[in-house]
């Protein structure tokens, strides 16, 4: 198939692409390299040293004989050029990677809100209106996040996607079932929320194919086919912005910074590791909707993890420190979650667990790279109000905190 990868430069979409071109797809990446941007604007760099997005490709080619091929294009800002480029290229399937995905960046500044909202929701919103406009019938699968429902799962396990309710009507009791209430926890997440009403939408409109992936926190960094040469190798974001939980636990422990565990450390998350990610979108393109049908909706997460767990068990494999730091998000300090993925599972996916070999792995790459750790870029620095951020103001190295931007 001719697959378009929106944000295939990207820490998922990256090792996605190479996954689909190895599978003998005709794989476009299309990106706006936005996010190589904002490594500038913090002053920070992906852990691992990342080639250009040409050089990534050329060194695929040589590696593989298979093409990749990029296009520079700003789905939110360029409207008629991403017309103009699906109704040249056709692809089959559209992959949407393309967003703004730091709740932390997110909730920076009002300015980080404003960028936040107006790219990802222009980026969806022009993706889908082109769509409709050139008349291509691609099957369209975007990578959305399980935080659209929240994190309490009232002691039932979140659904894939719609919420069996009962309306009282004059008739008696009427069963529906309805879009999971969405109950965001950042100005990242919430753009997420609102991406799902979009493509409901245009699903029921104009018949749009849609799979909505409702992703967990994404870890690990290899997978084999960013392990076939050196120049492939993955972003890897480790900064109190864009790293993410287990990630940047993993990345400490290989540096000798302790573990920054947010409040209790009692937030309860789903994760999945990065190679499982790529093999379920693989999946996802085998099961897509027929135009008419609802936005189908996979819960993309293989299990469920306490943070103040994951740094005791970070701790005990490696030696590490925990510190228990103010938090610098509103959020429940202690929750439960259960989640429901049974599509995946059913579609054949073997859920890859969290295991030492894969958590030692993460440490060593840290260990080879820890030359390019700023430790000042560490600390989780965005605070959600005004009110939090005044006590969000040491490190767990005792200095005194400033946001960079
Ligand atoms: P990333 O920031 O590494 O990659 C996103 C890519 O999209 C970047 O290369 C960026 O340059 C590009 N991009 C952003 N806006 C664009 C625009 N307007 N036009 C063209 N390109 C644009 O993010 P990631 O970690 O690879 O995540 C990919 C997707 O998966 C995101 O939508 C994210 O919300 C979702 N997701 C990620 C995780 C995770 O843990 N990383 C978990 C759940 C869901
Ligand atoms: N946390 C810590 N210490 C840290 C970093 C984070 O305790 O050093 C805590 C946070 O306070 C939060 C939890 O760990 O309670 C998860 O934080 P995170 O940064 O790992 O994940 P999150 O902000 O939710 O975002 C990430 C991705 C996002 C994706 C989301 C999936 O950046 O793109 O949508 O995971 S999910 O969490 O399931 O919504």
């Amino acid at each position: 198939m001719k697959i378009a990868v929106l944000g295939g430069d990207g820490f998922v979409g990256w090792p996605t692409s190479l996954h689909l071109s190895n599978l003998g797809h005709e794989v476009h990446i299309v990106d706006n390299l936005s996010r190589r941007w904002i490594d500038t604007e913090l002053g920070v760099q992906s852990l691992t040293p990342m080639d250009s997005i040409q050089e990534r490709c050329r060194i695929w080619r040589q590696e593989t004989g298979r093409e990749i091929r990029f296009h520079l294009l700003d789905l939110a800002k360029e409207y008629e050029r991403v017309k103009q480029w699906l109704a040249e290229e056709r692809p089959d399937v559209v992959i949407h990677f393309a967003e703004q995905r730091a709740a932390p960046y997110s909730m920076k500044t009002d300015r980080h809100k404003v960028y936040t909202v107006g790219n990802n929701v222009n980026a969806t919103h022009n993706l889908l209106a082109a769509l409709v406009e050139t008349g291509i019938d691609a099957h369209l699968v975007h990578l959305g996040t399980m935080g659209v429902y929240g994190y309490s799962s009232v002691g039932a396990p979140i659904p894939e996607g719609y919420l069996d309710v009962e309306i009282a009507t004059p008739a008696g009791p009427r069963g529906q079932q309805i879009l999971y209430p969405t109950k965001p926890g950042s100005i990242y997440h919430m753009t997420k929320s609102l991406d799902q009403i979009l493509f409901q939408f245009y699903a029921q409109n104009d018949g749009l194919r849609i799979t909505d992936l409702h992703q967990g926190i994404v870890w690990g960094t290899h997978t084999d086919q960013t392990r076939r040469h050196p120049q492939l190798i993955n972003r890897f974001d480790y900064d109190g912005d864009y790293g993410t939980v287990l990630n940047r636990f993993l990345i400490q422990a290989a540096i000798g910074y302790p573990l920054t565990v947010h409040g209790t450390g009692g937030q309860t998350r789903a994760f999945i590791h990065v190679q499982d990610s790529v093999r379920c979108i693989e999946l996802a393109l085998s099961d897509a909707p027929e135009a008419g049908e609802r936005v189908k909706i996979f819960n993309q997460m293989t299990e469920t993890h306490r943070v103040r767990d994951l740094a005791e068990l970070v701790a005990k494999i490696t030696g590490a420190t925990v510190a228990y730091l103010p938090n610098p998000r509103k959020e429940a300090d202690e929750n439960d979650l259960l989640v429901k993925n049974d599509q995946f599972l059913a579609l054949g996916l073997d859920p890859i667990r969290l295991q030492e070999g894969l958590l030692s792995e993460v440490v060593d790459v840290a260990k080879k790279f820890a030359h390019r750790i700023d430790r000042k870029r560490v600390p989780a620095v965005s605070a959600w109000t005004r009110d939090i951020a005044r006590r969000v103001d040491h490190d767990p190295e005792g200095k005194r905190l400033k946001s960079v931007s």
